[in-house]
């Protein structure tokens, strides 16, 4: 206990606030870092191997007025090749772990292995045979697959995911205006391509949003102009095609505890994704309702079913005639299928009740201590049926800039913060809430294919120079992260002499210029 005591006095001394001063010395003993990627996002290489077609080949080529930049992932960051190049670097800047995803339609270590399943590459003949996640009938094909990955790699991998962020597959492509692949042809023209913006965030018409809303947008400086209507009211098909990657999940998960868990002593888990969801005015009892509600149906709509075996109640109520609750049976499959659960957190929100369109949001740009808030709500609601939690991505996007040379690319300062703030809050909920988070995965390891924003948006600690030979470098993040997991804390000199460097460049490019 006095142990306790002192790590946090001492983490709290180091200005936990900002996050200035920590280091991993201040996580628990066997707390996991690492970086994640996806295979699509990263892999390239997609005529290789016998690889298949997936839905996001399907997309990206014969819709590439869908993607902002009309990219694909035909070659991306060319990780198929180069994947010893990047162990090395993850390697050097002192990771642990490396959050990949293995490529369904490919069927293919120094880091721990956390791999994924399914994040989001549905093989295309699946999608024509019997429209992919909207059918039942992918339950045994997504088994296959998984079994295959168990049998062949279960003994080097110990971190099992059946599925990534299905609240972001159901809801951006079955709610109008998201684009997301499977390609739906019917909404094929340019006046769809969204205009992609910070945070792999989409703008969505401001004029579906309630007034007070945009008002407080506007005039809010805390506020991104990036708000967005709440999911409340969606379709019937994305109550289907949610609830078939729940029974997905619930059979891979029933096969490895059946067949391979006890020879290969694995864990099994799913990662989900939410934002915290603020009520937009904390005196209205309205607004907080509807912000419970927000995360019910964010992040409850998967993690009760496989806590409880059943969607929350706010959903059987608010979403009656359009969701079909789980059978007994397949309860029975559900409940407590998992040994852990990655939560994949970004930024925070408010919401606020209206009667129609029911629920809006509105995007929070201080989000650390969303994260707490969050971690703290789930403990209180969940207690102690929550189990074992990682942050499996957490991370902020640049906008590509063509105008900057790789290297000034590189001084990525609001990166480094981020992640300052974001680790010590999340420091701050583990010593304070005792909530038992085990590991931590920044998003991303590279710049990616950022799905519909194609390679415009740059999420990565490493620089990938996409105009030159998708060459590597570190970015002034990936260096904090090297510093941070070896202990010693970044005020560090090699950040402010790149920061130096940019400036002299700068002077020098506009003495040349005048
Ligand atoms: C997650 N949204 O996706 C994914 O797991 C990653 O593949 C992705 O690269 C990362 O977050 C960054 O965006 C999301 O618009 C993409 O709400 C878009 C949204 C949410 C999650």
């Amino acid at each position: 206990m006095q142990a306790i005591v002192d790590t946090l006095n001492s983490a709290l001394n180091k200005n936990l606030q900002d996050g200035r001063g920590i280091t991993r010395a201040d996580f628990p003993d066997g707390f996991v870092f690492g970086t994640g990627t996806s295979s699509y996002q990263v892999e390239g290489a997609t005529t290789e191997g016998g690889r298949g077609i997936g839905v996001w080949d399907d997309l990206t080529l014969r819709t590439p007025n869908k993607v902002a930049d009309g990219s694909n992932g035909i070659i991306a960051c060319d990780v198929y090749h180069r994947y010893k190049e990047d162990i090395r670097l993850m390697k050097q800047m002192g990771f642990d772990s490396y959050r990949f995803s293995i490529s369904w339609p490919r069927i293919l270590p120094g880091m721990t292995p956390f791999v994924t399943l399914f994040h989001w590459d549905l093989p295309n003949c699946l999608q024509l045979e019997y429209g992919g996640m909207l059918s039942d009938q992918v339950v045994n094909d997504f088994v296959e697959f998984a079994e295959l990955c168990f049998k062949e790699f279960g003994d080097r991998v110990k971190f099992w995911t059946t599925l990534n962020e299905p609240w972001t597959y159901t809801v951006m492509l079955y709610t109008p205006g998201d684009d997301f692949a499977p390609n739906d042809p019917t909404s094929n023209d340019s006046t769809n391509v969204q205009s992609s913006s910070q945070g792999g965030q989409r703008n969505l018409p401001s004029h579906r949003l309630p007034k007070k809303v945009r008002q407080f947008a506007s005039t809010n400086q805390t506020i991104n102009d990036n708000v967005f209507p709440g999911k409340i009211d969606l379709a019937t098909d994305a109550y289907t095609v949610g609830r078939n990657l729940l029974l997905c999940h619930s059979a891979a998960v029933q096969s490895y505890r059946t067949k391979f868990q006890m020879y290969q002593n694995g864990q099994i888990g799913i990662v989900l994704n939410s934002s915290y969801h603020y009520p937009f005015d904390s005196n209205s009892q309205d607004d907080q309702d509807a912000s419970k509600r927000a995360i019910d149906f964010m992040l409850g709509w998967f993690l009760e079913p496989v806590l409880y075996g059943q969607y929350p109640e706010s959903m059987l109520q608010y979403a009656k005639g359009n969701i079909v609750p789980f059978s007994e049976d397949e309860q029975k499959g559900l409940a407590g299928s998992v040994d852990w659960v990655g939560l994949n957190y970004y930024t925070s929100d408010f919401v606020t009740y209206e009667k129609s369109p029911p629920d809006c949001f509105a995007m929070v740009v201080d989000s650390s201590t969303g994260l707490y808030d969050h971690l703290q709500y789930l403990q209180n609601k969940y207690k102690q049926d929550m189990p074992p939690l990682y942050i499996t991505e957490n991370g902020v996007a640049d906008q590509n800039d063509p105008s900057l040379t790789a290297k000034e690319a590189c001084v990525d300062e609001t990166r480094v913060q981020y992640y300052q703030e974001h680790l010590a809050y999340l420091l701050k909920a583990i010593l304070e809430l005792a909530f038992d988070v085990r590991g931590f995965f920044a998003w991303s390891y590279c710049d990616n294919f950022e799905w519909t924003s194609g390679y415009t948006s740059r999420f990565g600690i490493i620089y990938i120079d996409y105009i030159n030979g998708l060459t590597r470098y570190m970015k002034n993040s990936a260096l904090w992260f090297a510093n941070f997991l070896r202990g010693s804390a970044t005020t560090s000199s090699a950040l402010e002499k790149r920061q130096v460097e940019k400036d002299s460049e700068r002077a020098s490019k506009k003495r040349k210029a005048t």
